[in-house]
């Protein structure tokens, strides 16, 4: 197969950085100029404009800049052609970073020991261990078991939840519809790193969060989501939060970004906002995979982490 062209389609990312380190091997159109080129073979992509694919004729294969596709798929124009998302140690490691930091800001009450610092309070509250407390993973992929793996390095009970059976050592796993209800009673802190599919939007609302365990000492369940903003009820997340159903919430991703400035998330004294932030794509360690998978795929080699069209992630 001889060398192809890329098209590098972004939006809402500065697309200086990648547009570089793709050229250093290979010819590439920046989107819109030129974005209908027949020769071009690859598309790199974040949230590309709709129906911007389906005219390139040689298209061979989408490389998704993160971790997650629902950007691509929301296009209704999509080819069909291999969709190629991202596997990296560098994103996995920010995120696990990100897990583990709300985890244990939660786990020690870091809310309570600010709110006292205001006050200049000096109080020593009682402190629980971490095996005292389940942590509950939703999405036990590759970010999720590599999270997993850090909890259960710092002593917590792990749980994870998955599609299909993903046993794990020392994880308690659950799967499907039926393992939902049995995760959630068994999690004090959820982690939700699952994909947006249309059989995961608006997954966690109100009646998931009641389902969570408030036996644990940490004075109430906690919500962490780091996986995509319409996975969750924004509002369903509020009521919650008010009326005790959850202590505390770190929230990275929202129904709608960025998080508009009417949002009562934004001032909500429970809610620890970060702007999609738990980890970001970097062009420097994300280039250099994307350009070994389409220098493999031209030798005859099979493509990575290909996603599945028909689960959508
Ligand atoms: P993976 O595809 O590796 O894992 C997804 C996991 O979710 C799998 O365990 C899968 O189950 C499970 N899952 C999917 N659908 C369902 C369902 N209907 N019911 C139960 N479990 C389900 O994804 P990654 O770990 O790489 O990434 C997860 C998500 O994290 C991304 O899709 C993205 O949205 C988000 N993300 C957010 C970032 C941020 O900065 N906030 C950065 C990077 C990613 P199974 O194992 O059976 O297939
Ligand atoms: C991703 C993201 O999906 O950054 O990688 O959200």
């Amino acid at each position: 197969m001889e060398k192809g062209k890329i098209l590098l389609a972004l939006t809402g990312i500065h697309p200086q950085r990648w547009h570089e380190l793709l050229s250093a091997e290979r010819e590439v159109v920046l989107e819109p100029n030129g974005a209908d080129d027949p020769s071009i073979t690859y598309a790199v992509v974040w949230k590309q404009k709709p129906n911007l694919l389906k005219s390139l004729p040689n298209l061979r294969a989408i490389f998704s800049i993160g971790a997650g596709v629902d950007h691509v798929f929301a296009d209704p124009g999509l080819p069909d052609v291999p969709i190629v998302k991202i596997v990296a140690d560098n994103l996995t490691q920010h995120m696990v970073e990100y897990v583990v930091w709300r985890v244990l800001d939660h786990h020690r009450q870091a809310s309570l020991y600010r709110a006292q610092q205001q006050k200049k309070i000096w109080h020593d509250p009682p402190q629980r261990v971490a095996g005292d407390i389940s942590v509950g993973i939703m999405g036990l992929g590759s970010l999720g078991r590599a999270a997993a793996s850090a909890l259960l390095s710092l002593g917590f009970a792990v749980n994870g939840w998955s599609r299909s059976d993903r046993p794990m050592q020392g994880v308690s796993t659950y799967s499907g519809e039926a393992g939902l209800i049995p995760f959630l009673n068994a999690t004090d802190i959820l982690v939700v790193l699952l994909p947006l599919t249309p059989q995961t939007q608006g997954i966690v609302n109100y009646g998931l969060l009641k389902e969570l365990r408030r036996r644990n000492g940490l004075g109430g369940a906690v919500l962490i989501n780091a996986g995509r903003g319409r996975l969750q009820k924004d509002a369903d997340i509020m009521r919650a939060l008010d009326d005790g159903t959850l202590k505390e919430a770190s929230l990275d991703v929202f129904e709608v970004e960025p998080l508009p400035k009417t949002s009562p998330l934004w001032s909500h004294p429970k809610v620890f906002v970060t702007p999609h932030a738990a980890a970001t794509s970097d062009p420097a360690h994300l280039v250099p995979i994307m350009l070994r998978q389409m220098a493999a795929y031209e030798r005859g080699e099979k493509l990575e982490n290909l996603v599945d069209r028909e689960a959508g992630y």
